[in-house]
């Protein structure tokens, strides 16, 4: 790694995201974080010396910018009161509940306002910076949604992507935040803003054109100063080949089997794999099993469900409580009805390599996805990429965007139904294997083919790069 020049302005696509693609240790050295948006991204970026902003995820650090094989990496500092208030707060205790229909009751602070906006234009001064004359600059998720705005006042020549991760909400909802007004004309500064789903599409529209004098001709926005701004779905994906090929291999092959004998051999292993977030339905999908085993549906002594979660915004709240109750929850369904040395459920609160988990996405007879509210849901795709054998079946949440996608095979159900989350658990892992070949074939071909190069180069071609 060398130290990138000090002259600015030298990029001519741009990046710019919460994070950054390495993390910084307390020592200083840098980590690669790989991560599907990374994956999907470097290889362009690289390809046409791209820069990346972001946070190094190391409060207070202010870390030189440099050249890492021809990717410019340019850190954003952030001070530990404005991770508190920017990103524990504003990011996550308010705009995450808002964006997920409410699920928790999003917290309005001032301060931590104030915070997100200082926070942006620090970003939007970055990215300015860093930027060659006619540029194109992609800026990620609800942590930026300032940042469009902001970086087109300072540099009009660029053309600016805005997409967003997670969903965009119903104008009902959306329009409980006090700063509703400042965050759609964030957003506005876009030349293109992407969304997951055509609903999240829509709900934006609508909200721009009620709160701006933006007006919509076709799902084509022009803002009050006549810009014209595209706004599309461009679903998101997962590196579907290098799951499949990583699925194929022998070596994970033997691994799944061994962890199917380590949990003692059962007929059905039901798999959930998260993000320890209280949209996911982690508490929905153990009620609908416990109940499952409480009306004789499925054996006890034939069936296990294992629920990876990795630990997640643990100084958030409604994480912690949330956390408590699904542990408790866990302990209650094993005194109900494990043998001892047997568990049913098998619960593991940390974060486990690639590798181990295709090995759990190949062991695994059944996933079970069931957000109560979800921008995609790269796991459910995760799980079919790695299922060329054709065998497994999705339970799916219908409020994941995943679900616009994979609704043909998949068992869709809505979390809010208990009974119908039990009874999809049981079809599932009972249904035809015939059928169930069918379905996984179907759903198996349509994610390899709809990968998250796709997704990338999707939206950079709506951007015209
Ligand atoms: P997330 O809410 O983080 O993403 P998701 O799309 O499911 O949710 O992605 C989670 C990622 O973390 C997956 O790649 C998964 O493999 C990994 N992961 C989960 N548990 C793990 C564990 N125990 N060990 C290791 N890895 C684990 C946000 C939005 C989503 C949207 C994505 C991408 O909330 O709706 O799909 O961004 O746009």
């Amino acid at each position: 790694m060398t130290h990138a020049e000090d002259a600015p302005g030298s990029s001519d696509l741009l990046v710019v995201a919460n994070r950054l693609p390495f993390d910084l240790d307390a020592d200083g050295a840098w980590h690669r974080s790989p991560g599907g948006l990374v994956t999907a991204l470097e290889p362009t970026l690289r390809a046409r010396g791209g820069a990346w902003v972001g946070w190094p995820g190391r409060p207070d650090a202010a870390p030189e910018a440099f050249d890492d094989d021809g990717l410019e990496v340019r850190p954003v500092p952030i001070t530990a009161d404005e991770v508190a208030a920017y990103y524990e707060g504003f990011a996550n205790a308010t705009l995450w509940p808002l964006y997920h229909d409410v699920v928790a009751t999003p917290r309005f602070e001032r301060s931590w306002w104030e915070a997100y906006r200082t926070v942006n234009e620090r970003f939007a001064d970055a990215a300015a910076a860093a930027a060659a004359e006619g540029a194109t600059v992609w800026v990620q998720d609800y942590q930026l949604q300032l940042v469009p705005q902001l970086l087109r006042e300072r540099r009009p020549d660029l053309r600016i992507g805005f997409f967003l991760h997670i969903p965009f909400p119903p104008a009902e909802l959306f329009a409980q935040l006090p700063w509703r007004r400042p965050v759609v004309e964030g957003l506005l500064g876009a030349d293109v803003v992407g969304f997951q789903t055509e609903g999240g599409a829509q709900n934006f529209r609508h909200v721009a054109t009620r709160l701006t004098d933006a007006t919509d001709d076709d799902g084509r926005l022009t803002a009050a100063d006549g810009r014209a701004i595209t706004v599309a779905a461009h679903p998101i994906s997962v590196d579907a080949s290098r799951l499949d090929e990583t699925a194929r291999d022998p070596d994970t092959a033997k691994r799944a089997e061994a962890l199917r004998h380590e949990l003692g051999d059962p007929r059905t292993v039901l798999l959930g794999v998260d993000r320890l977030d209280y949209t996911k339905g982690i508490d929905v999908r153990l009620q609908a099993f416990a109940e499952v085993l409480e009306q004789g549906r499925l054996d006890p002594a034939e069936t296990v469900l294992v629920q990876v979660a990795t630990p997640s915004r643990e100084r958030v709240e409604h994480y912690a409580e949330m956390r408590d109750d699904i542990e408790l929850t866990v302990g209650r369904i094993n005194g109900a009805y494990a043998a001892v040395g047997r568990p049913v459920v098998h619960y593991v609160h940390q974060s486990t390599p690639r590798e181990e988990l295709v090995a759990f996405y190949r062991a695994a007879d059944v996933m079970l996805v069931t957000p109560y509210r979800d921008g995609m849901n790269l796991v459910a795709k995760e799980y079919i990429a790695c299922r060329s054998d054709g065998d497994g079946a999705l339970v799916l949440s219908e409020f994941t965007g995943a679900a616009d996608e994979l609704g043909d095979g998949a068992f869709l159900v809505n979390p809010h139904d208990l009974d119908g989350v039990a009874d999809a658990i049981v079809a599932a892992a009972r249904q035809d294997p015939d059928e169930a070949r069918r379905r996984m074939t179907r759903l198996h071909d349509q994610v390899l083919e709809h990968d998250v190069e796709r997704w990338a180069a999707g939206f950079l071609d709506a951007l015209g790069v």
